[in-house]
């Protein structure tokens, strides 16, 4: 199997802060998935969510249990600048830096994501994404990071998904900040990829060993017929979704087609992109982290529809998880080959792959999910085809280490391989934990 390929392959676990961190304390500023939380009519929020605040302790005695070689979290902006700028807040950094230690004293290695979704407030108040003035807000932010944690810290994700950052909170306005319009969302797209690369450059001036990626989400699309207009659909769905985002990251700029379609609808404004945003934005990176959940098939008239994961929970489907998605291994393995090809990063990683099934523990408090290790298995088969094809894929992190807080789909969506009780929060590992438990030690 691939592992003589890649000797050193990490196995991990993911979280974001907002999911799971609650602790809405020491200082920390209001975020717009706060605002969110409190305006819309989401059904939770994040005030507690798992209260990780207080308990990283014994999460991360979790993860030693578990015998991931890493974690993957993300730091709350709003703990280290609570307006966004300018004052720093110490007792933020010290919750990380506390966590940080805990983790390595366990053998734990941590992989720090700066932006899973939880802007600050203020800079939302000025524009947010839209405004480019936040990108030198990401850099400032970032180069504050970098510099407190970076003595520990060699592993860096400037952002998740930015393709559900910009889309789903600017153009859409189903996530926070709930704006919508194509023009917001396309100018929020830029600004993020922008300050990725920005970001990128401030980490590395500061962290002589750092390695720097970033996690893109994927949805590999298949016509839904052989009609040409099912295909030219499937093309455009294709571009809307990966392509405008991964081109720009590999250095290619945003892709012809797309633009000249965003432009023609009044959508896309080439001059938001100055001389040297492209360079800037194609800085080139450590690693390519993917995100993977689900594949779509799209036929004419949808080309620019992917409306998964904003429901609360509902019985599954056969062939699909409780968020609705259709599950396609095949196309996990299919999609690794093609950007290996296409795109040929230096190594990538899985930052994110796992399943929502809603199963609780039995009068014996187990925890029997089935469905998650089977949807797992097949996943982790998928990326060992893909190594086998070619893909340097080095690492995989499952989503989640707790049930947490699926945004606005709020608590009934379960991702964990640890059970979180609401009333009581106690957390109780699924089959799902000793099954990845096995699955780590048997391939070491
Ligand atoms: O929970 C989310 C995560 O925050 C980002 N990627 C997808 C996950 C499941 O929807």
């Amino acid at each position: 199997m691939g592992d003589t390929l890649h000797p050193m392959f990490t196995w991990g676990v993911g979280t974001s802060a907002y999911q799971i961190e609650g602790g809405i304390e020491d200082g920390k500023g209001e975020s717009i998935w706060d605002r969110f939380a409190r305006d819309s009519p989401m059904v939770d929020d994040g005030v507690i969510a798992c209260d990780h605040y207080h308990r990283y302790r014994s999460d991360v005695a979790l993860m030693a249990d578990l015998g991931v070689d890493a974690y993957r979290f993300s730091i709350a902006w709003t703990r280290i600048l609570p307006e966004g700028r300018g004052r720093v807040e110490p007792r933020g950094l010290d919750f990380y830096n506390r966590l940080i230690d805990e983790l390595l004293g366990a053998g734990v290695t941590p992989w720090v994501t700066l932006y899973h979704w939880d802007l600050p407030q203020a800079i939302q108040d000025r524009g947010g994404w839209v405004n480019r003035e936040v990108v030198d807000a990401f850099a400032e932010y970032t180069g504050v990071v970098a510099d407190a944690l970076g003595d520990r810290v060699t592993n860096w994700i400037t952002h998740n998904e930015p393709w559900v950052a910009s889309m789903l909170g600017y153009q859409q306005g189903v996530l926070a900040p709930g704006v919508t319009g194509w023009d917001n969302g396309l100018g929020a797209a830029h600004h993020l990829l922008l300050s990725h690369g920005r970001a990128v450059a401030e980490i590395r001036s500061r962290v002589a060993d750092a390695r720097v990626g970033l996690a893109l989400d994927c949805r590999p699309v298949s016509a839904a017929s052989d009609r040409p207009e099912d295909l030219e659909a499937s093309v455009h769905f294709d571009g809307f979704r990966n392509r405008w985002f991964f081109d720009p990251v590999f250095g290619r700029g945003y892709p012809t087609d797309m633009a000249e379609v965003y432009e023609r609808l009044g959508r896309w404004n080439p001059d938001w992109v100055r001389p040297g945003d492209i360079e800037t934005i194609g800085t080139p990176i450590d690693f390519l982290g993917v995100n993977y959940y689900t594949a779509f098939q799209v036929s004419a008239g949808r080309e620019e529809v992917d409306d998964s994961g904003i429901a609360p929970g509902h019985p599954a489907l056969p062939g699909h998880t409780e968020m609705g998605w259709p599950i396609v291994p095949s196309a996990l393995a299919d999609f690794l080959v093609r950007v290996q090809e296409e795109y040929d990063p230096p190594s990538i990683i899985i930052t994110e792959n796992g399943a929502s099934y809603s199963d609780a523990p039995d009068r014996h408090g187990v925890v029997a999910d089935e469905r998650r290790i089977a949807y797992l298995a097949s996943h982790v088969a998928a990326v060992d085809e893909a190594r086998s094809r070619g893909a340097r894929v080095d690492g995989y992190f499952l989503w989640s280490l707790l049930d947490n807080l699926e945004w606005v789909a709020g608590f009934s969506q379960r991702f964990g391989l640890v059970w979180v009780d609401r009333q009581t929060l106690e957390r109780i590992p699924k089959a799902s934990f000793f099954w990845y438990r096995d699955v780590i030690a048997s391939r070491r």
